[in-house]
């Protein structure tokens, strides 16, 4: 196996105060991801002194890329109220940089997930930042007032400094948030600096969310967040955009398993439906499921939502 076991997980350290975790050595690179982890996970640490590694650190820690040039970086942790909390990052000698930062609740709790993926190549970056709702929130206005009311003042500061970044897959829309932020925007220290303070405010927000969420104890609500939570992994261990990246990289067999097994961990137990139970458009005629990420195409040009967080876009399919 080309998964390496050189950074062992780390109990003792994760219950010791003041210990600042760490998933990888600085790099020399001006500008860097790993800042962004540090910061996630510190701040993680001020909200639960319960955060500890994840049982997936010990086979997920540090992968190499098949030219041997690439590091990928995991780490895996868990909490009272955090199922998962996982990153990836990958850097190449030749400036692509990747950060795939998410955070999943614990079935007893509706909180959004909260998802950080940012693309970086030579010259652009490809950014998704969200805390993606785990109920509808466009044609359902309860949960939508429940976590994201509040949050609107900072959705409508950071679209405006990081406009929307043109036409996406139609169906991805269904997993964002009135506040998404979807950008793309060329290499420059002010971008990044906006995009730092940007996490770190989205991160707050929901570390603030959580904090405050109540277990749920009604097992037919439990049931639907835990339905909705795989129908999520379900949807991005199948079309997640950084699959080729990955696949590129390590191979078909090591990036299938990265994605999952680590990246969207619980798709194979948190539930028996599968994609096409979820997403019966993506049948094909011989019943096995259709290659391309969008069936109804890229749309959605325009922020197709407005500063009130009202849904504007065109209805769907
Ligand atoms: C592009 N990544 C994109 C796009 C979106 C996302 C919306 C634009 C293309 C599209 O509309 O599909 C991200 N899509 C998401 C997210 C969700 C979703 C977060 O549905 C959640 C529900 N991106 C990564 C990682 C890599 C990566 C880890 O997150 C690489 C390892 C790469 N993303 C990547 C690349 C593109 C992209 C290369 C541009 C190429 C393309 O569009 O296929």
């Amino acid at each position: 196996s080309i998964i390496s076991t050189a950074i062992k997980p780390y109990p003792l350290l994760s219950r010791t105060k003041n210990t600042r975790f760490s998933c990888s050595m600085k790099v020399a690179s001006s500008f860097s991801y790993q800042k962004f982890i540090q910061y996630a996970l510190d701040e993680t640490k001020l909200s639960t002194s319960d955060l500890i590694p994840s049982s997936l650190q010990q086979d997920f820690s540090t992968l190499k890329s098949l030219d041997g040039k690439t590091e990928l970086k995991m780490c895996s942790f868990q909490a009272p109220k955090i199922r998962l909390l996982r990153s990836l990052s990958i850097e190449t000698s030749e400036g692509m940089q990747v950060l795939d930062f998410a955070v999943f609740p614990e079935a007893e709790f509706d909180l959004p997930i909260f998802c950080a993926n940012f693309f970086t190549s030579a010259n652009i970056n490809i950014v998704v930042l969200d805390l993606n709702p785990l109920h509808d929130v466009i044609n359902e206005t309860h949960y939508k007032e429940k976590y994201y009311k509040n949050l609107i003042p900072l959705g409508v500061k950071y679209s405006e400094l990081l406009p929307w970044g043109g036409k996406l897959t139609s169906e991805s829309l269904k997993f964002f948030s009135p506040i998404v932020i979807w950008t793309k925007f060329s290499s420059s220290q002010e971008n990044h600096n906006i995009l730092f303070s940007a996490f770190k405010d989205y991160y707050k927000a929901w570390l603030n969310l959580m904090d405050h969420a109540i277990k749920e104890t009604d097992h037919s609500q439990i049931s639907l967040n835990l339905e909705a939570q795989h129908r999520y992994l379900t949807w991005r261990a199948q079309k997640d955009p950084g699959f080729h990246v990955l696949k590129r990289l390590i191979g078909e067999t090591h990036a299938k398993d990265v994605v999952k097994k680590f990246l969207f961990s619980g798709v194979n137990d948190l539930g028996n439906k599968t994609f096409l139970d979820y997403f019966p458009e993506y049948e094909s005629e011989n019943g096995s499921i259709i290659e391309k990420r969008s069936i109804i195409g890229k749309s959605f040009e325009k922020r197709p939502w407005n500063t009130q967080g009202v849904f504007i876009g065109d209805t769907f399919g």
